[in-house]
């Protein structure tokens, strides 16, 4: 009897062995493969984040994924990142949606001037957004995880400590942010990140309109002495996948993913704050930047004069027939709750 049970207790675990070996994705003779795309240099925060997700989903799928990056560019840009992964001539892209303002309607409607006060609650939001509007313009990819910077303020060569500084003062943004240096008064650039190191040091502009971290990531504090804080607006960036290469992962794998969405998000938030904090102190220390407070009476001012991009922003996108007082009703809402208000 004894010999019997032994028997079948062997075969038993044999045949578990076997079953898991032949049907579970985290056991397949070979790790899946991905690759990644991101477009800014390695040591700037969207490479960060990226290092950090592969990281995780490397241990958390046991080795049976591994991720392959590509900062700098290598495999696609800034401006081709989501169609280049809808190609699929990479598997995952980090896109700054911000590039392409006319595309990612709702999205980039978290880059109004509304008051996200940091990275990590206006990540947190902009996920939310995304969540529950679930855009057409993301129909075509999976979504991994999105984020945001921390709120945009002024570097520049001269010094900007009211609005008759910035007239006509050649500044670099993008997307919506340049709207609202165009509403200052400075004459803005457009151009993605990447390309505004050479623009500084050409002199095709006198500084940028971007978060403060990218003082010390692209070491704009050696050229930019000034840095005026107006704490403004975010950029939104997405994390894409292509649909097909999505649709071919094991369901345990997906599910590593999906189940790192929000973490990554508040992950990429808290980096981004910290680093902004560090880059500050870095750049007085090292480059002895003056950083610029307004005083109240002159913030006002400032702010007064970009209340019209949001109503702006609602009749046009209502127009294209988007929800969209709802939709900034929500970003003011989740802001206010991931904020503890
Ligand atoms: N603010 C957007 C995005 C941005 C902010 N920091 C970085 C660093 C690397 C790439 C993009 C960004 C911008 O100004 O382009």
């Amino acid at each position: 009897m004894q010999k019997k049970i032994l028997v079948l207790s062997t075969i038993f675990i044999m045949a578990t062995i076997l079953i898991t070996a032949c049907w579970s994705p985290m056991a397949t003779a070979g790790p899946i493969k991905l690759s990644y795309a991101n477009f800014p240099p390695a040591p700037t925060f969207p490479c960060v984040q990226m290092e950090r997700w592969k990281k995780e989903v490397e241990k958390r799928t046991n080795g049976a994924v591994v991720i392959n990056t590509f900062p700098g560019g290598t495999l696609l840009g800034a401006k081709n990142m989501m169609d280049g992964v809808i190609a699929g001539q990479a598997d995952i892209g980090n896109l700054c949606m911000a590039y392409q303002p006319g595309r990612f309607i709702v999205t980039n409607a978290t880059s109004l001037p509304l008051g996200l006060p940091n990275s990590k609650v206006a990540s947190l939001v902009l996920w939310d957004i995304y969540k529950k509007y679930n855009p057409k313009a993301f129909a075509k990819v999976k979504v991994l995880t999105m984020f945001a910077t921390a709120p945009a303020n002024i570097m520049s060569k001269v010094p900007v400590r009211n609005l008759s500084d910035i007239k006509g003062l050649d500044l670099r943004a993008s997307g919506g942010a340049a709207k609202i240096l165009g509403a200052w008064g400075a004459n803005q650039v457009g151009m993605p990140m990447p390309a505004t190191v050479e623009a500084l040091q050409k002199g095709v502009v006198k500084g940028l309109f971007t978060s403060l971290e990218v003082m010390k990531d692209f070491k704009f504090a050696e050229t930019c002495k000034y840095a005026t804080m107006t704490n403004t607006v975010i950029y939104p960036f997405a994390v894409v996948m292509n649909m097909d290469k999505w649709n071919s992962l094991p369901k345990d794998v997906q599910d590593v993913m999906e189940g790192l969405s929000v973490q990554q998000a508040a992950w990429t938030g808290t980096y981004m704050d910290n680093h902004v904090k560090d880059a500050i102190d870095w750049s007085k220390r090292t480059h002895q930047v003056e950083f610029i407070q307004l005083s109240e009476a002159e913030k006002v001012k400032w702010d007064s004069k970009l209340q019209f991009l949001t109503d702006e922003w609602i009749q046009s996108a209502k127009e294209k027939g988007f929800p969209a007082k709802d939709i900034v009703d929500d970003i003011r809402a989740f802001s206010k709750m991931y904020s503890g208000q």
